[in-house]
């Protein structure tokens, strides 16, 4: 409670002390978005707890426009807090109602400054043929004022009212949408998250601060060495540049180049202008002095760090400095799925001294701030000469106090062991068959590297087409049951984040070579190409579609949202499980049921040896 006084009173202060611009952004209107002034102290989420297996849950949808030409997007409980984490246990049923509020919100923007490029206002909107009868009837309109949520890297199924995010469009002013679904009772323990998905529309609203964690209860009963730490959790996200037109405060800093989505240009060399601020928990690090968020926490206090990478953006590649020095981290998550997962992990714990986060991907690990304090910072990324630049920085100091607040959650201290995972581990399953897709760019004139670019995921051998939104035909078929490996290229010079809706899936190979990698994720990195090397850039990946609810259609895309915006999004449909019966009409013949090759205790003992937990590699290029 002190940390949110201090916070509250930093805001009035802040308003208090705010210059009156003669405009609608009245004095005694609050702004529905507040968020901290930079060197803030961080707070945590509000926790939403699920009761007797139900979480019921009121969402209002609000928008503040800021005097940047940027926009605030939010998530408030009904308590009034922004972006609560949900938090619930496998089996539970969650309730949440959805309402778009955003028409009430005429917080009119001072003159503005700075006007913010690809600004949704100006964008045509995309309408969908037909009436809208309902949200989710398949009438749906995207706009930049309609709202729908996708809940990363659950596998629920794809359907009206759970997570279909291809036609559920909820306007402003409509009858609150009510999203009803069951958290598979075999969901792994970890850190999810919850953000809109509305295409050509995802950016503006990621970017304006529309996310929040979401919490499947009961890593410690995965992995027993949590037990009854207390546990933090960190969103991480970007936002548009407070200070634009800053000189760099390192005066060696190269000229800002800006790139065809009007960012900044990739210096390469971890230094100049990054193309988005970051915010930890909504108190911004902006540039150019990147003055740390504060984060008091318990003196010798061990603790489950959460860290979620909600930017619609921008890479994270995390560290944590004492004496300047980068912390070996013990990871024991990724992507919301225990490392204990695999079965092949030892203690489940992979040694880190950077943790790589693309957006939309998530990482958990303990760590104890020494009485001498730390520093949270990213390191730079290269997301290569079509990238983005991502500079190094720092985001929060902690400091060690004996009064610093207690966290809301702890785990469990005496937790019942989870059973062992139901089917075979994924790597030990024979894929029915191999499938190739490829990112790729193109510039509207390819002499002009600042024109417009169109982007495409394509399967291997089709012609690349930007995402089609009217479009049901998906560009895949796969069936239930199966477990298929992709490969994914990257044809293009800039990283792009793989990731697709209601699965996970195993890397097994970067680069043609094996990846030893044995965890799961949902969201995964893809290097970018060099323009000169005859081979393109690949991972192989694992695909599960062994999950029975999974039968329906969704998305696959690339997490760097103003991408997916801009068409690199393709469709995967998944049909019932095949019988013997319907088999001729598989398309190759090296087709088979995984499931029936080998027990689930004899393909887990297979390759136990493969993995060692301490090579701080692994993860770089994630
Ligand atoms: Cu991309």
């Amino acid at each position: 409670m002190r940390a949110l006084g201090l916070f509250l009173a930093a805001v009035f202060i802040l308003s208090a002390l705010a210059p009156s611009r003669g405009h609608a952004q009245a004095r005694n209107t609050p702004d529905p978005c507040p968020r901290p002034p930079a060197g803030s102290i961080v707070t945590e989420p509000t926790d939403l707890r699920s009761q007797n297996a139900v979480l019921r849950v009121s969402l209002t949808y609000r928008q503040s426009k800021q005097p940047n030409g940027s926009t605030r997007y939010c998530y408030l409980a009904e308590d009034g807090s922004q972006a609560p984490t949900l938090r619930v246990k496998p089996g539970d049923l969650v309730i949440l109602s959805l309402k778009n509020d955003i028409a009430s919100d005429t917080h009119e923007p001072a003159a503005s400054t700075a006007p913010v490029k690809n600004n949704p206002a100006a964008q045509p909107i995309m309408t969908h043929a037909g009436p809208m009868p309902e949200a989710c009837a398949g009438g749906g309109v995207m706009s930049a004022t309609a709202t729908n949520l996708h809940f990363h890297g659950l596998t629920v199924p794809a359907t009206c009212h759970q997570d279909e995010v291809l036609t559920t469009s909820v306007l402003p002013g409509a009858t609150p949408f009510e999203y009803r679904f069951r958290i598979p009772a075999n969901q792994p323990p970890g850190l999810y998250w919850y953000h809109p998905h509305m295409h050509g529309f995802s950016k503006v609203q990621v970017l304006g601060g529309a996310s929040g964690a979401l919490i499947v209860e009961g890593i410690e009963r995965a992995n027993p060495e949590l037990a009854g730490l207390p546990e933090r959790v960190f969103i991480i996200r970007d936002q548009d540049l407070l200070n634009p037109d800053a000189a760099p405060s390192d005066s060696s800093a190269p000229t800002v180049l800006l790139d065809a989505d009007g960012d900044a240009r990739n210096t390469g060399d971890g230094t100049g202008q990054p193309a988005k601020d970051l915010s930890l928990n909504f108190v911004p690090v902006p540039y150019p002095n990147y003055e740390p968020a504060i984060v008091p926490i318990k003196t010798g206090e061990k603790q489950l760090f959460r860290i979620l990478n909600a930017s619609a953006i921008t890479y994270l590649n995390l560290q944590i400095l004492t004496n300047s020095r980068p912390q070996w981290l013990p990871v024991v998550a990724l992507d919301g799925v225990p490392l204990t997962y695999s079965g092949h992990t030892g203690n489940g714990i992979l040694w880190q001294s950077h943790v790589g986060l693309p957006p939309g991907g998530r990482a958990e690990f303990v760590f104890r701030v020494p009485e001498s304090g730390a520093t949270l910072i990213t390191h730079s990324v290269n997301t290569g000469s079509g990238g983005e630049n991502d500079p190094v920085r720092s985001i929060a100091k902690f400091v060690s106090s004996l009064s610093a607040p207690d966290l809301h959650s702890r785990l469990a201290a005496a937790p019942e062991p989870l059973p062992p995972p139901a089917l075979p581990w994924l790597g030990s399953v024979t894929p029915v068959r191999t499938r190739k897709l490829y990112f790729s760019e193109t510039l509207q004139d390819p002499k002009d590297p600042n024109s417009p670019t169109t982007f495409y995921v394509t399967v291997d051998g089709e012609q690349p087409v930007p995402f089609e939104p009217t479009s049901t035909v998906p560009n895949l078929v796969v069936h239930q049951g199966d477990v298929e490996d992709w490969i994914i290229e990257n044809r293009s010079l800039e990283l792009h984040a793989f990731h697709i809706h209601q699965i996970h899936f195993l890397l097994v190979e970067r680069f043609d070579a094996p990846a030893n990698e044995p965890f799961l994720r949902d969201t995964i990195n893809i290097p970018f190409w060099d323009g000169k090397t005859a081979k393109y850039p690949s991972v192989k990946l694992r695909m599960d579609f062994r999950a029975p609810g999974i039968v329906g259609t969704f998305p696959y895309h690339c997490h760097l949202l103003e991408h997916e915006d801009g068409g690199m999004m393709g469709l995967v449909r998944v049909e019932p499980a095949q019988t013997t019966q319907s088999a001729p009409d598989r398309q190759d013949k090296s087709g088979r049921n995984p499931h029936a090759s080998a027990t689930a205790a004899a393909e887990r003992s297979a390759g136990v040896a493969r993995w060692s937990a301490n090579q701080s590699h692994q993860n770089e290029k994630r």
